[in-house]
C-alpha cells in the first residue's frame, strides 16, 4: 500500500496493475462467446458516463433507491447502530451514502473503495468538506480483488459493508455468492451488510433504463472499447460497433453487447482479435432479482435477511444483512 497525501485526505493505493486488465481483457475475447469485464467501464470518463447514465429519465434504479435512503434512512441508521465504520466498495460517486451519513449516530470514519483514482478523490473530498468530523479513509481498489480496510483513529463498535446501486446484479449467481461471502468476512461476525438490489419488473421499463434516447448507455459501453485502445494499445474502430441490451426473462437479467457491425480484425498490443459480422461482445449482466430469490442467495453467502425496504412500486429495495 502507497499512501499519497492529498490535500488532508490520504489515498490508500491498491489499484490492479495493467497487466492484470491486459490478460483478463485477452482471456475474455479468446473464448467462444466473447466477453469483456464490466468492471473496464469505470475509468474517469466511464464514470462520468455512469453518473450521467444515473440521471436519465429511464434509468429508474439510482432515483429509486435514493428515494428508499432517504425515507427510511433514519430507521436505517437505527437498524446499524452508534459508532460503526462504513466501508463502500464501489463507492462511484458516494451519492446515496450522505442520508446514510447524515443519520448514522457518531459514524466512526468511511472508507470509500474504487477503482477510479480521480473519481474517488473527488467524492472523498466533497465528503471531507460536507463532514469536517468524520474521518474519511478512500482506498483504491478492485473490490472484486482483496483489499485492506485501513484502521481508524477511533475504535469501531461494528463494521458496516454498504454496497448500494444493485452492483451486485452485475455478477452471476455464483460470483454473487462468493462476494457476498468476502463482503461478510470483511463485516466480522458482529458486522452487517446493507444492500441494494433491483427488482424484477415490466420488460419494457427495464429495457428502456439500458437503452435510453439519449444514447449515453450506448456511449458507456463503446467507452470499454475506447479504454482498451488507450490503456492497452488498442486499434478498435469504435463506429464499427453498436450497442444491444435486451432483457433475458429466464434468467432474469439484462444483457449488455457490443456488436461488431462488419467482419473484422482488430489488435490489442501484438495480439489479434477477430470479429465477424453480426457477432456479439457480451459485455454486462445486470441481475434483476425476487426478494425471495435474493434471501436464498443471500443464505448460501452465510447471511440472513433482517429487514427490507423498498419503494411503494416495488422497483427496488435496500436490505439490511448479517451473519447467520
Ligand atoms: C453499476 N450497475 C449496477 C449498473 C447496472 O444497472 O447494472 C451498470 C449499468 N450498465 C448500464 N447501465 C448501467
Amino acid at each position: 500500500m502507497q499512501p499519497a497525501q492529498i490535500v488532508s485526505l490520504t489515498l490508500r493505493d491498491q489499484h490492479p496493475r495493467a497487466v492484470d486488465m491486459r490478460e483478463e481483457i485477452l482471456s475474455g475475447l479468446r473464448t467462444a462467446q466473447k466477453t469483456l469485464p464490466c468492471k473496464y467501464f469505470y475509468d474517469t470518463r466511464g464514470s462520468k458516463l455512469f453518473d450521467a447514465i444515473c440521471e436519465l429519465p429511464e434509468y429508474y434504479l439510482t432515483r429509486t433507491e435514493l428515494g428508499i435512503m432517504e425515507t427510511h434512512a433514519a430507521n436505517m441508521a437505527a437498524a446499524l447502530g452508534a459508532d460503526v465504520l462504513l466501508v463502500e466498495p464501489g463507492s462511484g460517486s458516494s451519492l446515496k451514502t450522505r442520508p446514510l451519513l447524515d443519520h448514522l449516530s457518531r459514524p466512526v470514519a468511511y472508507v470509500p473503495v474504487d477503482i477510479s483514482r480521480a473519481h474517488l478523490l473527488d467524492a472523498a473530498n466533497r465528503l471531507n468538506r460536507l463532514y469536517p468530523d468524520l474521518e474519511v479513509l478512500p482506498v483504491c481498489a478492485d473490490f472484486n480483488q482483496s483489499f485492506e480496510i485501513p484502521t481508524p483513529r477511533r475504535r469501531a463498535s461494528r463494521t458496516i459493508m454498504y454496497f448500494p446501486g444493485s452492483t451486485i446484479g452485475n455478477f452471476e449467481p455464483k460470483s454473487a455468492i462468493q462476494l457476498l461471502k468476502r463482503l461478510r468476512r470483511l463485516s466480522g461476525s458482529e458486522g452487517g451488510l446493507l444492500i441494494g438490489v433491483d427488482l424484477r419488473k415490466d420488460k419494457t421499463v427495464l429495457e428502456n433504463a439500458y437503452n435510453d434516447s439519449e444514447g449515453v448507455t450506448a456511449a458507456f459501453n463503446l467507452n470499454l472499447l475506447q479504454r482498451i485502445n488507450r490503456d492497452l494499445e488498442g486499434d478498435f474502430d469504435l463506429a464499427r460497433f453498436r450497442h444491444h441490451a435486451s432483457y433475458n426473462a429466464d434468467e432474469g437479467r439484462i444483457e449488455m453487447h457490443l456488436v461488431s457491425l462488419d467482419n473484422q480484425t482488430m489488435h490489442i498490443g501484438e495480439e489479434c482479435v477477430r470479429l465477424r459480422e453480426n457477432e456479439h461482445i457480451l459485455t454486462e449482466y445486470s441481475y434483476k432479482h425476487t426478494l425471495t430469490g435474493f434471501a436464498v442467495l443471500a443464505s448460501k453467502a452465510g447471511l440472513a435477511v433482517q429487514q427490507v425496504w423498498s419503494d411503494d412500486r416495488r422497483w427496488f429495495s435496500v436490505l439490511y444483512l448479517s451473519a447467520v
